[in-house]
């Protein structure tokens, strides 16, 4: 499929069919599994260049069409159990409220669901291992908004509720999320619980990217940082919309029970990929150099603390170094050099967390391909 920006690279099934708007992500550099709504990766080897993710480089995922939004005239609104509701445009909040900046990795839910497939066939958008990106975001912590609006004793979850149009067989709903109100409150940390951000490494929102207003919630799966926010809404529950109370859970079969007993998925796991070098390369025997990512759980208390590859099917493996500081609620860069033999097949990595827990061998299967962590496994060929 070709655009006026050169290839494409569709690497689901999703096809694409609609006239491209470039919408801050640059598909030119992107996987895309669609257009619109807009779903894209960057290829493994461009995510690793920098600590810092680039926007033009950072995953989107988008249930539906980026709103068409008036900045000037739009109104978030902070409401429910709380005893001063107030509505505040973009210029409002920037005035109103301290800035913060805090460095957070998002990750989808679903990274990784490719390889979850492998073990027994799952939908939804058919994740490599690039549906994640570490930026600074720039706006206000969500618990001065909740002070502003007083919240009530009753209070139990904070809800998010967007403004985009996503078509589902029951009929047309927004995206929502919920997080418990400890989470939404908490500044015990330099790290907010959450945060009501306006700016994407130093830039406006962009577009595709929840512009002008999104939540980031630190150490949650990515469903939960609710792009294009139109409402807060302080609840005793947690929120009835679909990616709450039915999606992003851990189901294996898609019955009403299994739906209802699962609670939602909230923290992101421990977590490495290996991006260089890239999968099926053909590889001469000797020394090669390695490289890659690892994720610490979405716990405020743990980082990453150690990463090892293997070059002989987890026979030996060899401690990586870290070209990044190890620091909760961040992804971590690490490289290495391991040794090739003819006997080579693949490379492995495995993660450890700064408690010493170490990212499983293999995971259980779940419908949704959601939460994949088993030790990643990079497929070469030795170079006879
Ligand atoms: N309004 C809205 N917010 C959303 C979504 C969406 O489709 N609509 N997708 C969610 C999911 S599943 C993820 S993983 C992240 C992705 O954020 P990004 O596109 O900025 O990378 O946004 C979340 N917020
Ligand atoms: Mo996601």
């Amino acid at each position: 499929m070709i655009n006026r920006r050169g290839l494409l690279f569709a690497v689901g099934s999703a096809s694409i069919c609609s006239p491209l708007k470039i919408l801050g992500a640059d598909p030119s550099r992107l996987l895309t599994h669609g257009l619109v709504p807009h779903n894209a990766e960057p290829r493994l080897n461009d995510l690793v260049r920098s600590w810092i993710t680039p926007n033009d480089l950072f995953y989107v995922r988008s249930h539906a069409p980026v709103p068409e939004i008036d900045s000037g005239s739009f109104e978030l609104s902070v409401e429910g159990l709380v005893n001063r509701p107030f509505k505040i445009r973009l210029g409002g909040l920037k005035k109103s409220f301290t800035k913060k900046v805090a460095t957070a990795t998002l990750t989808c839910a679903g990274n990784r669901r490719i390889e979850h497939s492998r073990v027994k066939k799952v939908g939804g958008v058919p994740w490599q291992a690039g549906a994640i990106g570490n930026a600074k975001w720039g706006g206000c912590c969500l618990s001065d908004l909740l002070r502003k609006a007083e919240v009530m004793t009753e209070a139990k979850y904070v809800s998010f509720e967007s403004v985009d149009q996503i078509k589902r067989p029951t009929g047309v709903i927004p995206f929502g999320a919920s997080i418990p109100i400890e989470k939404a409150m908490d500044n015990s940390t330099s790290m907010p619980g959450a945060l009501v951000v306006y700016e994407m490494n130093g830039q406006p929102l962009p577009a595709d990217h929840g512009f002008p207003i999104r939540t980031v919630v630190p150490g949650y799966i990515g469903a939960r940082s609710v792009k294009w926010l139109g409402k807060i809404i302080v609840s005793d529950k947690p929120s009835a919309n679909h990616y709450v109370a039915t999606a992003y859970k851990l189901v294996t079969e898609s019955t009403a029970d299994q739906w209802a007993a699962a609670s939602p998925i909230q923290r992101f796991v421990v977590n490495s990929v290996t991006c260089l070098p890239a999968s099926g390369v053909e590889l001469k025997i000797g020394p090669l150099d390695v490289s890659g990512y690892a994720l610490p759980p979405g716990d405020p208390s743990r980082t990453i603390q150690m990463v090892e590859v293997s070059s002989d099917g987890g026979g030996s493996w060899v401690k990586a170094k870290f070209t990044s500081p190890a620091r909760p609620f961040c992804w971590r860069l690490w490289k290495t050099t391991v040794q090739l033999t003819r006997q080579t097949e693949a490379l492995l990595v495995r993660a450890t967390d700064s408690v010493g827990q170490r990212q499983p061998e293999s995971v259980d299967w779940n419908l949704k391909g959601y939460l994949f962590n088993a030790w990643h496994r990079t497929p070469i060929t030795i170079r006879s």
